[in-house]
């Protein structure tokens, strides 16, 4: 049976930052789509990680009311890419466009081994917001030296553009009806103070604002410019994120049910400019159109109001086998859920509860036998206190017999139960 949802005792009130703890994920863009729900389109820190080089995997995420995320699983990886670099890695800040009932996920990927000189916009598309994602090549002509962090707009006549840029170059340019395409060329936007990367467009009474990461040493604040025409020129107004404490920024800004947000990343969770976590604060407007400094929470933004509905189908599994009751702190450890029903096969989330007195808990998750990932368990309340909550989405096989091991070896985690809501594919 196929159903959706969230475990009612996983569903809260109010948001907190970061917003999403189990992976690390970072450079978050934020749609509002068709079905009402607000979808962050993120890359993906890998961990343990190696630079940002080892960056892959993207997944999206979405809410009903800004307080409750759901991991809708991995879109794209660089194994699925046919022209990228053979090492693979570098799936750096991505973007997604709609129109005409296809969604359009951009991505910067290397073409060759020597990276930073190879970048290429790879673009996948989909039907579905959230998956079905299948890649289409590239986009020719752009590319090239730090030419990274695409990022489309499309305009309330229905046409679409294309920005990018790295190393202090900002580029855009009119897509054709393709979206695959550029019309007329892309050229050099004009007015940026001390750019560097991460452009964002958005729009906000018939105001075009650019946004972008600046180059304060390993600080990199967020500026912003503004015009009346999508390609500029830009007239620049100033910073509005101050540092986060991570040594990149990169945000974007959407409108969600009558206000305004800033997604962004910061490194509160790992401690590490390379295990980055996203986060979502207010964003106000003042009279005339310029934007107040964000301020940064760790209580985030309020709940929309309409909370998602509790999972009615869900199943919870005990773990079966291994070594749950005395914790997974040693090297090896394992719990393992077994007979897991995945329906027909496909996307699954998993919710996890679990107990651990240490700051950071990681276990190592597979799935069927095949490695996943390294999932987060921050602090949950204490050892004894099962009142952790992390939740991640798989790939399931059709029928009863699958498998989730989750292994230790990185601090003492106690597991009590999973849940399991198969999705929609
Ligand atoms: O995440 C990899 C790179 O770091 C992004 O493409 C940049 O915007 C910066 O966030």
């Amino acid at each position: 049976m196929r159903n959706s949802g969230i475990p009612a005792d996983f569903i809260k009130s109010a948001s907190s930052n970061p917003i999403v703890t189990t992976l690390f994920a970072a450079d978050p863009s934020a749609h509002v789509w068709e079905d009402g729900k607000v979808y962050i389109y993120a890359s993906r820190d890998m961990d343990p990680a190696r630079g940002c080089d080892l960056m892959d995997r993207y997944h999206v995420y979405s809410s009903e009311d800004m307080a409750n995320w759901v991991d809708e699983g991995e879109i794209l990886r660089s194994d699925d890419v046919s022209w990228g670099r053979p090492e693979g890695g570098f799936m750096w800040a991505p973007d997604c466009a709609y129109k005409n009932g296809t969604y359009y996920f951009y991505y910067p990927h290397p073409s060759g081994s020597n990276w930073n000189d190879s970048w290429k916009i790879g673009v996948a598309t989909s039907r579905h917001p959230a998956t079905g994602f299948v890649d289409k090549g590239f986009i020719e002509g752009l590319g090239g030296f730090a030419m990274i962090d695409p990022c489309v707009f499309v305009d309330e006549d229905g046409r679409a553009y294309m920005y990018y840029g790295g190393g202090g170059k900002c580029e855009g340019g009119e897509l054709g009806d393709d979206m695959m395409s550029i019309r007329g060329g892309m050229r050099p936007m004009e007015g940026l103070e001390d750019f560097h990367e991460a452009a964002w467009i958005f729009k906000r009474n018939g105001l075009y604002y650019l946004t972008y990461a600046d180059n304060l040493d390993n600080n990199n604040r967020m500026r912003y410019a503004v015009s009346r025409h999508p390609l500029g020129p830009w007239d620049y107004k100033g910073i509005f994120l101050e540092p986060t404490g991570c040594s990149t920024t990169h945000g974007s800004v959407a409108e969600f049910k009558g206000r305004w947000y800033l997604f962004y990343h910061n490194q509160d969770i790992s401690g590490q400019g390379n295990l980055r976590s996203m986060c979502v604060d207010e964003l106000h407007f003042e009279d005339d159109g310029s934007i107040r400094t964000v301020v940064q929470t760790k209580e985030g933004v309020r709940s929309t109001g309409s909370a998602p509905v509790p999972a009615a189908d869900a199943v919870t599994y005990a773990p079966v086998s291994g070594s749950s009751a005395g914790g997974l702190a040693e090297a090896g450890a394992y719990a393992q859920f077994e007979r897991i029903d995945g329906g027909r096969g496909g996307r699954a989330a998993l919710y996890i509860r679990y107990a651990t007195d240490e700051r950071l808990g990681k276990l190592r998750l597979t799935v069927n036998g095949a490695d996943e990932s390294l999932l987060n368990f921050p602090s949950g309340g204490g050892a004894s206190d099962f009142s952790g909550r992390a939740s991640v989405t798989v790939r399931l096989q059709p029928g009863t017999d699958n498998v989730v091991r989750l292994t230790g070896g990185q601090g003492d985690v106690r597991l009590e139960s999973l849940t399991v809501v198969l999705l929609d594919d």
